[in-house]
């Protein structure tokens, strides 16, 4: 099959005077090759034909060609698919403790949750997604998520009294949502732009660099900078395929995983300061001037989602990350 690693015995390359098969792979996401994560992806593939001296040939699956994130990651599982890179909004439903990552104004700034990510509770997180038939190569970045929507400009949480509004499939998500006084419709990312476009929904929440990746502004006029949730993104592979590698192949995946990750995370520090600008030269009214301790204070109760089954130690242990 195309889209799962296959020896291609009939593509030999020499190495170190060895007769070596050629393996191909596909990495699969939701946005276009020109997106943060297509910059992410064409790293992994990259680094990895270096590393591995040719032996690993990859190429993109963009623009959820292989289905929503939610489909990606049981292709991962089931080992129809190699490589993906994705949000964690449907992780949560995999690996339950991914759901702490998408508590509402948990991480302050983009130090903050990099410094979490990197550090032990990053790699403990990468450990439990391990234990779920997936295998987790590095955490990545999606970006601080802002809403947009169609219907008016968006500045205090009476301004989204019965929106409707996508939200990720993420239970944690949709409470804060609900509890902010929006109507939140959980949709896989692939349905979003012709959703919006036939107004089945007015807005929708995403990053910087989803939102100019996907071009929104074709269908939504406003934009508020209200940052309600850190979003990251996690490299994962099939276990089927890393059952069928070496050490020192896994090692290659490892690094390739941490250079997508930073190419990625490249990307949205420049649209962090671009972004705004091109979004404003797109036509979209953008609110930057949030007062976001009114939202922050209805989405508490989003925290239960998580806390009422998990405990608050994780969340206490991000908090206190410096
Ligand atoms: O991972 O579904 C979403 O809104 C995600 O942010 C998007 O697919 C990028």
């Amino acid at each position: 099959m195309k889209h799962s690693l296959t020896a291609l015995i009939g593509s030999l390359a020499l190495s170190a005077g060895v007769a070596q098969a050629q393996q191909s792979f596909v990495v699969g996401h939701s946005l276009s090759p020109e997106s943060h994560y297509g910059i992410g992806a064409e790293a992994f593939i990259t680094t990895l034909a270096e590393l591995s001296g040719g032996e690993f040939a990859g190429e993109q699956a963009p623009a959820g060609q292989l289905g929503g994130e939610r489909d990606m990651i049981e292709g991962l599982q089931i080992g129809s698919l190699d490589v993906v890179i994705t949000s964690t909004g449907p992780l949560g439903n995999f690996v339950p403790e991914v759901y702490a990552l998408d508590l509402p104004f948990l991480f302050r700034d983009y130090d903050h949750a990099r410094a979490v990510l990197d550090g032990d509770i990053g790699q403990e997180l990468l450990g439990k997604i391990n234990e779920n038939q997936l295998v987790g190569l590095a955490w990545s970045e999606n970006g601080f998520r802002h809403v947009t929507n169609s219907q008016r400009p968006v500045r205090t949480p009476e301004d989204l009294a019965g929106l409707k509004l996508r939200t990720m499939e993420n239970r944690v998500h949709m409470e804060a949502f609900s509890e902010m006084g929006a109507a939140p419709t959980p949709m896989a990312f692939p349905e979003l732009f012709t959703a919006l476009q036939q107004g089945v929904v007015d807005g929708q929440e995403n990053p910087v660099t989803v939102i100019t990746a996907s071009k929104f502004w074709e269908v939504q006029g406003h934009v508020s900078l209200t940052g309600h949730v850190y979003s990251p993104a996690a490299v994962l592979a099939s276990p089927v395929l890393f059952d069928s590698l070496t050490e020192e192949q896994r090692g290659w995946f490892y690094e390739a995983a941490a250079a997508s990750a930073a190419a990625t995370r490249a990307e949205v520090n420049r649209l962090e300061d671009a972004g705004v600008a091109v979004m404003r030269e797109n036509g979209m009214e953008v609110i930057t001037d949030i007062d976001k301790a009114p939202f922050a204070a209805l989405a508490q109760p989003a925290y239960a989602v998580y806390t009422d089954q998990y405990g608050t130690d994780l969340v206490e242990r991000i908090q206190a990350v410096e």
